[in-house]
C-alpha cells in the first residue's frame, strides 16, 4: 500500500474555509487507485510552523508521494505548480501575524527546487477528464510557496519522499460571491481532480513533453 499526503490549509486573509482544507479533508481515507491509500492534514497557514506541522505529518503517515494543496484566490483552473523559490516574501500577515520580507526559506538552500510531480500529466489528466487546469510558474511568495521549498528541500534532503509538490485552486463558489469577478471552482470538481492528480503521480514515470509554459 502506497500511502499519498494531501495537505490542505487553515483558512487565512479574512475567509470562513479554506477550499483546499475542504476539499483534501474529504478526500482522507479514499483509494484513487488500487494499492493508493490518500492521507490529509491540515496546515496552518503560519511561516515556519506550517513546516514543523507539514513534518509531522509526514513521519505520522509514512507517505511516499506528498502534494500540498492551498487556496490561490483570483485563480480560474487548478493550477499544478512548478517552481518553488527559496524566499519568504508576505504581503499581508499570516495567521500569527508574521510577515516576512525577503528571508529565505531555508537559509544557505539553494535558489529554487523543481516539482518532482509529472506536472504536465497531471494538467493534462485534469483537462482530459473536463477539469480546467494548468502549470503555473509560480506559487506567490507566501506560506504555500514557503511550505512547497520546504517540502521539495526536505525531499531533496531526506530521501524517503519519492515524489512531491504543490498545486493552487481556485475559490468556492461560497467564497466568489463575496469577491465579485472572481472566478471559482466547485469542490466536487476540486476533489475529482486532486484524486485524479494523485492517481498520476502515482503511476506516471517520465512526464509528457507537451507545452505548459507562459509567454509573461
Ligand atoms: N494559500 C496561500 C497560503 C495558504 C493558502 O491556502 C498562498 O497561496 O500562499
Amino acid at each position: 500500500m502506497k500511502t499519498i499526503l494531501l495537505t490542505g490549509f487553515a483558512p487565512f486573509g479574512g475567509e470562513a474555509v479554506n477550499p483546499s482544507w475542504e476539499a483534501v479533508r474529504s478526500l482522507d481515507g479514499s483509494a484513487p487507485a488500487p494499492g493508493l491509500l490518500v492521507r490529509a492534514r491540515q496546515l496552518p497557514c503560519v511561516f515556519g510552523d506550517a513546516l514543523a506541522a507539514l513534518r509531522m505529518a509526514i513521519d505520522e503517515t509514512g507517505a511516499e508521494i506528498v502534494i500540498a494543496v492551498g487556496q490561490a484566490g483570483g485563480r480560474a483552473e487548478i493550477s499544478v505548480e512548478r517552481v518553488a523559490i527559496n524566499v519568504d516574501d508576505a504581503r499581508i500577515a499570516d495567521n500569527a501575524g508574521r510577515a516576512p520580507v525577503d528571508q529565505p526559506v531555508v537559509a544557505g538552500g539553494p535558489a529554487a527546487y523543481f516539482s518532482t510531480l509529472p506536472i504536465k500529466a497531471i494538467a493534462h489528466a485534469l483537462r482530459e477528464a473536463g477539469i480546467p487546469a494548468g502549470v503555473s510558474q509560480t506559487a506567490g511568495t507566501y506560506v504555500c510557496n514557503h511550505v512547497f521549498y520546504g517540502l521539495m528541500h526536505l525531499a531533496a534532503t531526506e530521501g524517503r519522499i519519492a515524489r512531491a509538490g504543490f498545486i493552487h485552486i481556485p475559490y468556492l463558489p461560497a467564497q466568489a460571491v463575496r469577491h465579485p469577478g472572481a472566478p471559482s471552482m466547485a469542490q466536487d470538481a476540486v476533489c475529482a481532480g486532486l484524486l485524479l492528480a494523485a492517481r498520476v503521480a502515482a503511476e506516471t514515470g517520465d512526464d509528457l513533453r507537451l507545452a505548459g509554459g507562459a509567454t509573461h
